[in-house]
């Protein structure tokens, strides 16, 4: 066990990256920027010791990989939690109120039994993988993340589905003690709470889809939604839902937030897809945290190998 209690919003790039590959790396980026290059630069990894949390024991899965990570203080710093705040900067400042200790999930409706797990058990029994996926956000940004974590199938396979399960609805806990934000209601809400979000069976079943208990080998910062996230890379961020305590499996498709707010620029698929464009914006690119030029954006997000076959008789444009 290895705690630091240092707050993550309190360490500079310089505090998570050893001086000497700092330095190096500043090199580096000076002489990128001499010859005039601008994606993202190759990052160092910043030693283990210096990223907050408690170390996980997890296997590196190298089928998912990247080049080049977003750093740990952009990832951890620049935040969509609306249960804290609307500002960016807003939940790494003020999601020390979450208690991410005693936790479980309960997973009801077309399963074979209801259950009840804790957190921790399901870190204990399932194996842990660390996997890197790009991550892009539907307001225009992306980042490269190492998460760790275990496939949300593993969960629902201890459940078991009924033959009627066709949808699944994730619900993030209900607690303004916790979640301030969740005290406002109405129009003074930043949305309605609690959040929640869904995927058609076969998107939760698919192996990609991931349960993230923790990002650069320790335990989730509270910001990034602690202590257990949904993260489905081909989708977009709002999709991977945080801090989630329930599990709903049912037959006819379910709620989620974006799309009870706002149904024709959220649908519920929310598949990444540069060809067709927000009704305020375009999604055609892309800016890295931390890159100086933005990127052309892949459709599902560079991961239709794996998920396009889900959607081949379906209009990605009626059913964005
Ligand atoms: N409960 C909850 N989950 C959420 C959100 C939120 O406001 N509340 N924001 C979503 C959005 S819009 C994005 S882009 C990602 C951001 O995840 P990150 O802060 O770890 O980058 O979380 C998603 N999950
Ligand atoms: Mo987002």
């Amino acid at each position: 066990m290895n705690i630091i209690t240092k707050a993550p919003w309190q360490l500079k790039e310089s505090d998570v990256t050893d001086e000497k590959i700092y330095n190096e790396r500043r090199t580096l980026m000076k002489i990128a920027a001499v010859a005039g290059a601008g994606a993202m630069m190759p990052t160092a990894l910043p030693a283990s010791s210096d990223i907050p949390g408690t170390t996980l024991n997890f296997s590196k899965n190298s089928a998912y990989h990247e080049a080049s990570l977003t750093d740990y203080d952009k990832i951890t710093t620049y935040n969509n939690f609306y249960e804290f705040s609307l500002a960016k900067d807003g939940p790494s400042k003020l999601a020390h109120t979450l208690e991410p200790e005693d936790w479980s999930i309960e997973i009801t409706g077309e399963v074979e039994k209801n259950i009840t797990i804790d957190v921790n058990e399901m870190i204990s029994k399932f194996p842990l993988e660390e996997r890197i996926y790009r991550f892009r956000c539907v307001e225009g940004w992306s980042m490269v993340v190492p998460w760790v974590g275990f496939e949300l199938s593993y969960l629902l396979k201890k459940a078991g589905l009924t033959s009627k399960s066709k949808f699944v609805q994730f619900q993030t806990k209900n607690d303004p003690r916790m979640f301030p934000e969740q005290n406002k209601k109405g129009f003074l809400a930043n949305i309605p709470f609690p959040y929640v979000e869904g995927l058609r069976i076969d998107e939760a079943m698919h192996p990609l889809t991931l349960l993230s208990v923790g990002l650069y080998g320790k335990t989730l910062p509270k910001q990034n939604g602690a202590p257990i996230r949904l993260v489905v890379p081909w989708k977009y961020g709002f999709k991977s839902i945080k801090s989630m305590t329930h599990i709903h499996v049912s037959e006819t498709l379910t709620d989620s937030t974006w799309n009870i707010v706002n149904p024709r620029e959220y649908g519920f698929y929310s598949n990444v897809n540069p060809e067709v464009s927000h009704p305020r914006w375009s999604q055609a690119k892309e800016r890295p945290l931390g890159a100086f030029f933005k990127k052309r954006t892949e459709i599902f997000n560079g991961y239709a190998d794996e998920v396009a076959g889900m959607y081949k008789n379906m209009d990605l444009r009626k059913n964005f």
